[in-house]
């Protein structure tokens, strides 16, 4: 494939052209990163976080629609919106709303372009309640428990995904 670059389209494996932006959404929170519960997530804060997101997209030819709410309905009108205008893939931290949104998940089934469903901490080694996601069944992949390096991860694993290339 010719030249994805920042002003270009993505063209996906079937050809059709799709937008090279992708959606990277927060749940409920993280805003709060840096100063919440330090010794689980970290000192970075949410604003550190978008810029990896950005960075890392660059490389590959992708721009970032970075989003945070405290409302899940926020995040519902935002995965439409990514619907709507072609996003090329989305990454989720649905953080509280993981383990109890139907509305978000339901929302996600609506998308064709690929799901990364990110946590910061490993969920699998804490409570036991926070190990159910709905989310995780309209995911493509999940990364948990690198800390925030996990959304760069997410970006270079949907960048690969949808042949973005580097
Ligand atoms: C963030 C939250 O806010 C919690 O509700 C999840 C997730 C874990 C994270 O690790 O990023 O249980």
């Amino acid at each position: 494939m010719a030249g994805v670059g920042p002003a270009d389209a993505i063209e996906s494996r079937c050809g059709a052209r799709m937008s090279n932006t992708i959606f990277v959404l927060n749940g409920p929170n993280l805003n709060l990163l840096g100063t919440r519960e330090p010794e689980l997530y970290g000192r970075a804060t949410l604003a550190d976080v978008e810029k990896l997101c950005r960075t890392t997209a660059q490389r590959f030819g992708l721009t970032v629609e970075f989003r945070q709410s405290n409302h899940e309905g926020a995040i519902i009108d935002w995965i439409q919106q990514a619907r709507a205008e072609g996003a090329a893939g989305l990454i989720i931290n649905p953080a509280g709303f993981t383990t109890t949104s139907i509305a978000i998940l339901d929302a996600l089934y609506t998308l064709e372009a690929p799901v990364i469903e990110v946590h910061i901490t490993n969920i699998h080694k804490r409570e036991s309640f926070r190990q159910h996601s709905y989310v995780s069944l309209a995911a493509r992949a999940v990364i948990a428990g690198f800390g925030i390096e996990g959304y760069a991860l997410a970006v270079s694993g949907l960048a690969s995904m949808i042949s973005a290339k580097e």
